[in-house]
């Protein structure tokens, strides 16, 4: 009888062995000290991770700010708003690419754990869009503003317009003129949205999104990045997700709700990113977008495990947290990708 119980107990760690492969440090850990549970009793919190490399100063500016006891929203917004002002992240705010008219057009949202969603889509001249995208979640009836309502409602709420094309910015944008063909260089100009999930300090779920959307795009385009279900997406009860890349994919398989609803289902962050990114590789192996297409997953659940996944390789994500404090980490991906 001993016999057998053990054999049961090997055989569950196997199978989650298996669903622990490829994301962070604790189901596998527990799995190697043999204390491995499910569901997992001990949570990873607080925990915020965000897409590609800025996020790492942003989640320093958000892990600052939710330890100085600011509200998840209120620490989101302070990390999200240092990569929307530095000028050389030039896919996110300030600095960043315009679409084919020379206009920087901006997308950012945000959610929190009651399910409460501000966003904005085709802004143009305010340096913090997620700022504003918040404004809509607090002091308006309504989830999403776009353009020149948003602008509108913006300027009401004491927001400055300024011009964000920088000198080097209108340089690339002039010399892809010469060209202009829509063609997004993938990791360069249809990446560098900024994505975050966080986990805070009560074991709640909330996340947000910023970006200036594709280089080159039609001037009104507006990508996944403020639609909610899209870009980013949580269920408090369940997990987090948010996506990089390019939005027209992930629009079409809405897909951070759906990595959020495979973690209902009982799929691990890692599993959930990488069924999601294999769904759209099948949807478009034979679409003209793929040959510039890339897009890549975060998720984090409530026992504070994380992932990412990506199309092709070279994406990576930042994570904060008490343990190991702030670090970078490459995502798993479907195929590699040279430049
Ligand atoms: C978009 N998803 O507008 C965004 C682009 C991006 O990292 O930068 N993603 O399609």
């Amino acid at each position: 009888m001993s016999n057998r119980r053990d054999f049961i107990k090997k055989a569950a760690l196997g199978a989650a062995a298996v669903s622990s492969v490829g994301f962070s440090g604790f189901a596998k850990e527990k799995e190697e000290e043999g204390t491995l549970e499910f569901p997992s009793k001990k949570v990873k919190k607080p925990i915020v991770i965000s897409t590609w490399n800025h996020g790492l100063p942003a989640n320093k500016e958000t892990w600052k700010e939710l330890k100085a006891g600011k509200s998840a929203l209120d620490a989101i917004e302070a990390g999200m708003k240092i990569p929307e002002a530095d000028p050389n992240v030039r896919s996110v705010g300030y600095g960043g690419y315009p679409d084919r008219e020379g206009k920087v057009t901006l997308d950012a949202c945000i959610m929190d754990h009651n399910s409460n969603c501000g966003s904005v889509c085709f802004l143009q001249g305010i340096m913090h869009p997620i700022s504003v995208a918040k404004r809509v979640l607090q002091n308006t009836p309504h989830v999403m503003l776009a353009g020149q309502g948003a602008l509108q409602f913006a300027l009401s709420e004491g927001f400055k317009e300024e011009n964000l094309l920088t000198p080097e910015s209108e340089k690339d944008w002039k010399k892809w003129l010469e060209d202009s063909k829509y063609k997004p260089v993938i990791n360069i100009e249809n990446h560098d949205t900024i994505s975050m999930l966080m986990l805070d300090q009560d074991g709640n779920l909330s996340g947000g999104c910023t970006t200036s959307g594709a280089a080159w795009k039609m001037h009104g385009r507006v990508g996944d990045s403020p639609i909610i279900g899209a870009g980013l997406f949580l269920d408090n009860e369940v997990g987090a997700a948010a996506a990089t890349g390019l939005g027209e994919a992930v629009i079409r398989t809405a897909g951070s709700a759906m990595v959020v609803e495979l973690m209902r289902q009982g799929k691990s962050p890692f599993d959930a990113c990488k069924e999601i990114t294999e769904r759209i590789y099948n949807k478009h192996k034979n679409h003209k977008d793929m040959e510039y297409l890339q897009v890549g997953f975060i998720a984090l659940n409530k026992n504070g495990e994380h992932a990412g996944y990506s199309l092709r390789s070279g994406f990576n994500y930042a994570v904060s947290d008490d343990e190991k404090g702030h670090r970078m980490e490459d995502a798993k991906f479907k195929m590699s990708w040279d430049k």
